[in-house]
């Protein structure tokens, strides 16, 4: 260790709450520190019991840790305030429990605080992907004074500050605990007011986690937006009476009128949200030094917030939000076309006999909304229909089709009364009075799902808040199995109505599962009727992408040799996934491999092949309706269950064929593909009884039935 030129206790006071996921990289961090004279005092605020249990453990690893427990939620401030008190060290450091300080962090706060009482480091924010790439040997002989040292507060935090602790108690520093968020602002504010200088540390010594689920486990800054607002606009007031200090006021003031642009104005792109804090907000806007309010938009919004007139402030708002709008609808093509959408086209009557329908994001006639389009055109139900294409396709029934993102498909979204669809539609298409839509989902889940997912790895970090978003709007949702109800209930969040009927593209596994409608697919196929069929249609690969949203597939099974040993007696059909969008090469295995990657109807190609091969897509949770051989060529399995995904069976024990690694053993369970049958069939009624046991062909009628017959 370094020697300072001051030494003595460091007291970290990190307040926990339900943090379990975390906190032990977060303690991690602090063992691992090159200043060892510390105390960690963590606070928990009745957070649940793993994560109570968890600490209680690290608690007892190590004498340095002092654990204090709440037996109730008593918020981030009172918890510190309760660490300060109990601190033994001449430092006070304070910390979170989901983030992270390289090694070095507290010797270089300490060894440069020298006669200031308080000393900043910079904070990067950091989803913890990427790892953390630290590069900070030997940058650290600048440490600059602020000019403006309130900057250092713009944040709003107490984080990575070091602070003398004789300070805290001479000026009386102590944190909110009248609020639950922004309680530190009434901690630093004085703070900064009592000090001449701040020496700041220029590199990111503190790593803040951007965490991912704002919905089952927000963070603090990801509390409810009235709950936010709320306590900001107390804070504010609270401080702006306490403290008289002119820098201290400017610098309260323009924290105002920032989270005043960005937080109140988006939320009062809902005009009805106004109500709800116009007493509070207008009682700050009084509060605020007129000199800095600039613009004509804000000083007008300002004054009748001044004035206390809330209806001309409706008024205002939703003229300047209108003309935002139009500002950003005026920045591409699309956006125009989603401006039209909220301001015209669903000002306009909804058509209550119109159906919306989109499979696997336009890129195919297939699945589900297929069968449920067909089934209401057999039976010339009343509606009118609409198909999102991004190719014009061959569609019985002649309904109108439109591109993907098209204006008319804006258009057709807006005025349609249901929406059918198998994936997504984006979040920013509000969903208009009345609406109702129709989720039918795309496969029994195998991989973990969304709410399920630990930590969301290559996809963004706001994937789970988005998803929570866009499936609200569901009003049904189709279920295949019991087993996915479970499921779609917890990792969806889905408490509508589930329609437990199997899945609709099943319907015609057991509709057209005969010789006569085989031989009709294979001649519209162009397919050989004297071979028998291999379909391989394996899922795609987090890490194995071209671009953002494209992924690549590198085929491990080889073809020479199927070739070579089957050719006789087979063909090949190969299949890949939807996002799949690097082509392969088969031009060598011409009359044996063929190419129905970009097919619409897999469903079809289901029905013509004598077995599958899989590895971890739900496809073979379909192709068990047929009960023919399924072989699992997982050649990848560790990595893709451990570290990518994660499953909700034990692949190992629950699937009805055998798990293959090599082209060798595939080719031999093949040849032998009668024995391997008989070996898997306990195994496959078993599957067959838990996954296919509502598919029975009527699956479309019973949704039609219950979603558009009334
Ligand atoms: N699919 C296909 N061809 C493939 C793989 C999949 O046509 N080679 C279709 C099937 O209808 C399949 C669906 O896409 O059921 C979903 O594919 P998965 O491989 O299971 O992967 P994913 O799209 O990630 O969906 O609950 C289901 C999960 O969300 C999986």
């Amino acid at each position: 260790m370094i020697r300072s030129a001051i030494m003595g206790t460091i007291s970290v006071i990190i307040p926990v709450y339900n943090t379990e996921q975390y906190i032990a990289k977060c303690l991690d961090s602090l063992m691992e520190q090159t200043y060892k004279d510390i105390e960690i005092l963590l606070i928990n605020d009745n957070s649940n019991e793993e994560c109570t249990e968890l600490l209680e453990k690290v608690a007892e690893k190590d004498d340095r840790i002092k654990l204090f427990h709440f037996n109730q939620r008593m918020g981030v401030g009172a918890a510190r305030n309760l660490g300060v008190k109990k601190a033994s060290g001449e430092f006070i450091y304070f910390l979170d429990s989901d983030d992270y300080i390289p090694s070095r962090t507290l010797e270089i706060l300490i060894n440069n605080i020298k006669s200031n009482d308080l000393i900043r480091g910079r904070i990067r924010a950091t989803n913890f992907n990427s790892g953390l790439a630290i590069v900070f040997d030997g940058l650290f002989k600048t440490i600059s004074y602020e000019n403006n040292k309130f900057n250092l507060a713009r944040f709003n935090s107490t984080l990575n500050f070091l602070f003398k602790k004789e300070f805290i108690e001479r000026k009386k520093l102590s944190f909110s605990e009248e609020v639950e968020v922004y309680s530190d602002l009434a901690f630093i504010v004085p703070a900064l007011i009592y000090v001449e200088q701040v020496p700041y540390i220029k590199e990111a010594i503190y790593f803040r986690r951007k965490r991912n689920d704002p919905i089952s486990n927000p963070s603090l800054i990801q509390s409810d937006d009235l709950i936010r607002i709320n306590d900001f606009l107390w804070m504010y007031n609270f401080l702006k009476d306490k403290y008289k200090n002119k820098e201290a006021n400017d610098f309260l003031d323009k924290q105002l009128l920032n989270f005043y642009r960005k937080d109140i104005v988006t939320f009062f792109k809902n005009n009805k949200n106004v109500d709800s804090i116009f007493g509070k907000l207008s009682e700050s806007v009084k509060k605020i030094n007129p000199q800095l309010i600039k613009g004509i938009v804000l000083k007008r919004e300002l004054r009748s917030l001044y004035n206390g007139k809330v209806n001309k402030y409706k008024r205002i708002n939703s003229f300047h939000h209108l003309l935002r709008n139009i500002r950003e609808g005026l920045k591409g093509r699309t956006k125009f076309y989603i401006l039209l959408y909220r301001e015209v086209f669903l000002k306009t009557p909804m058509k209550k006999d119109l159906i919306f329908f989109e499979s696997f994001l336009g890129k195919s006639y297939s699945d589900s909304p297929k069968y449920i389009y067909e089934y209401m055109v057999d039976q010339n139900k009343e509606y009118k229909y609409v198909w999102s294409v991004n190719e014009k396709k061959d569609i019985p029934g002649n309904p109108i089709q439109v591109k993907r993102f098209s204006l008319r498909y804006f258009y057709y979204l807006a005025k349609a009364k249901y929406w059918v669809s198998n994936s997504r539609i984006p979040k920013y298409l509000d969903k208009r009075d009345g609406n109702v839509y129709l989720q039918t989902w795309h496969g029994t889940p195998l991989k973990n799902l969304v709410f399920d997912m630990n930590d969301v790895h290559s996809a963004d970090p706001n994937y789970k808040k988005n998803f929570y978003e866009q499936s609200r709007r569901w009003d049904y949702l189709s279920s295949p199995n019991e087993y996915s109800t479970d499921i779609f209930r917890r990792a969806f969040k889905f408490d509508k109505k589930m329609l437990e009927f199997g899945y609709p593209r099943n319907d015609i596994l057991y509709q057209k599962n005969t010789e006569r409608d085989i031989i009709a697919l294979k001649e519209k196929l162009n397919l050989p009727s004297d071979k028998k069929i291999v379909l391989y249609a394996p899922t795609w690969r987090d890490d194995e992408f071209i671009s953002r949203g494209k992924y690549k597939f590198e085929l491990q099974l080889d073809l020479k040799e199927l070739e070579k040993q089957l050719g006789n007696e087979y063909i090949v059909l190969l299949r890949m996934h939807y996002f799949i969008a690097s082509q392969l090469d088969i031009s060598d295995f011409k009359g044996f491999v063929y190419d129905y990657s970009n097919y619409d109807d897999i469903a079809e190609l289901y029905l013509i092949a004598d077995l599958l091969i899989t590895d971890y897509s739900s496809v073979f949770f379909d192709y068990a309706n047929l009960k023919r051989p399924i072989l699992f060529y997982t050649y990848d399995l560790e990595k893709y269950r451990d570290t990518l995904r994660g499953f909700y069976i034990d692949i190992e024990r629950e699937v009805p064929g055998p798990l293959l690694k090599t082209t060798e053993e595939v080719i031999l369970a093949i040849k032998d593909i009668d024995n391997v049958q008989n070996e898997y069939k306990p195994k496959y009624d078993y599957f067959y009884n838990k996954f296919c046991n509502w598919d029975d062909g009527n699956a479309s009628k019973k949704t039609v039935h219950e979603v558009f017959d009334n």
